[in-house]
């Protein structure tokens, strides 16, 4: 009787490990384990004709047959249901084929802009100050020295609220709010939007971007401009390029200058790109004007600061050979893709 269990246990064991379908494998649950006339019932209705003596210990072999049997016909429904899903995956996606790469966002080549001219200034010790878009006459014009009859104030220029706030025309204004309110010395960049009632075309904005830089303290003179300025044109445009002071006027510097960067691609030569002079325009820049430390409570006997601004715009259409600012602000994906 023992035999007969040992060799019907080979034998399932056998079978399980071949099957390959789930209705073979219950075809073999209910021919070896089914209730009425399965092999193993059949083998357990044995049990009636054997002397007493023997009876306890066939029980317990066919029970540890049908342990053995359960065990490998559940290890066969595993390695089916294993097969399956493997063949689902394969119906489903080819794992060979070259996928959809998902697109990845980036930051806005602007913005890569002003992260590097704020890397250089902080690195060199000096805070971002940021502040409303929104301002007052007093912060945009009066504090910085643009009296009420200059064309700058007038509406054709800015854009004016109703309740006679304006939208910046630059970011000075935040410059004047933190003179005002830190305790000398101040090294501080401040940039943001500003606004100018300008038409639209390929080098004017209604709205455009700028970066101002201001240090103020005892002994600040023109020299540490030149210095800053040459150090942050060679840190945007690279180590070979030359920086140009040009005499200029603003109502906020005096002395003011003009500040070129010698043309990349002549090496200064003079080609197209710079007209023929050899050199582009990077900003303006100046000593702040007396009128304007004293609005902001600074003895201008005693203290004094450079100044400059940026157009951020511009910085990014020179050293990416952008030729119209309007692609900045167009969102078209293969415009700003090229820069993520
Ligand atoms: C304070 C005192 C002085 C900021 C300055 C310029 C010269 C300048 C332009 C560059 C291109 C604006 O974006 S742009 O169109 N800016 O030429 N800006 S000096 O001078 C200041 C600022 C604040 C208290």
């Amino acid at each position: 009787m023992s035999d007969q269990l040992a060799e019907l246990e080979a034998a399932v064991l056998e079978r399980a490990a071949k099957i390959t379908t789930r209705a073979d494998l219950e075809m073999l649950r209910t021919e070896v384990l089914g209730r009425k006339g399965g092999a193993l019932s059949r083998a357990m209705s044995g049990l009636a004709k054997l002397p007493p003596a023997e009876k306890a210990e066939y029980g317990r072999r066919v029970n540890e047959t049908k342990r053995a049997i359960e065990a490998a016909l559940d290890a066969a429904l595993a390695r089916i249901e294993k097969t399956e899903i493997q063949g689902d995956l394969a119906r489903t996606y080819d794992t060979t084929f070259p996928g959809n790469t998902p697109r990845s966002g980036g930051l806005h080549v602007l913005r890569q802009t002003l992260d590097d001219v704020v890397d250089f200034f902080r690195s060199r010790g000096f805070a971002v100050v940021l502040g409303p878009e929104v301002e007052t006459e007093y912060y945009a014009f009066e504090a910085v020295n643009i009296p009420a009859d200059h064309p700058a104030r007038d509406n054709m220029d800015t854009f004016y609220l109703p309740n006679g706030s304006l939208l910046r025309p630059h970011t000075s204004s935040m410059q004047v709010r933190a003179l005002k309110s830190n305790p000398p010395p101040i090294a501080i960049l401040a940039p943001g939007r500003v606004y100018r009632r300008d038409a639209l075309d390929a080098s004017h904005s209604f709205m455009f971007h700028q970066i101002e830089g201001l240090h103020v303290d005892r002994g600040v003179n023109f020299g540490h401009l030149k210095g800053f300025a040459a150090d942050l044109c060679r840190h945007l445009f690279g180590a070979d390029r030359r920086t140009r002071f040009r005499p200029s006027y603003f109502q906020f510097t005096e002395p003011s200058a003009e500040v070129d960067v010698s043309c990349g691609v002549c090496a200064g030569r003079g080609c197209q790109t710079c007209k023929g002079t050899g050199w582009l325009e990077m900003g303006g820049s100046g000593m702040v004007h007396p009128n304007v430390l004293r609005a902001s409570g600074y003895d201008p006997e005693g203290f004094s600061g450079w100044a400059f601004g940026l157009g951020t715009d511009r910085i990014a259409m020179l050293r990416h050979d952008i030729h119209d600012i309007r692609t900045f602000f167009e969102n078209d994906p293969r415009f700003l893709e090229q820069f993520a």
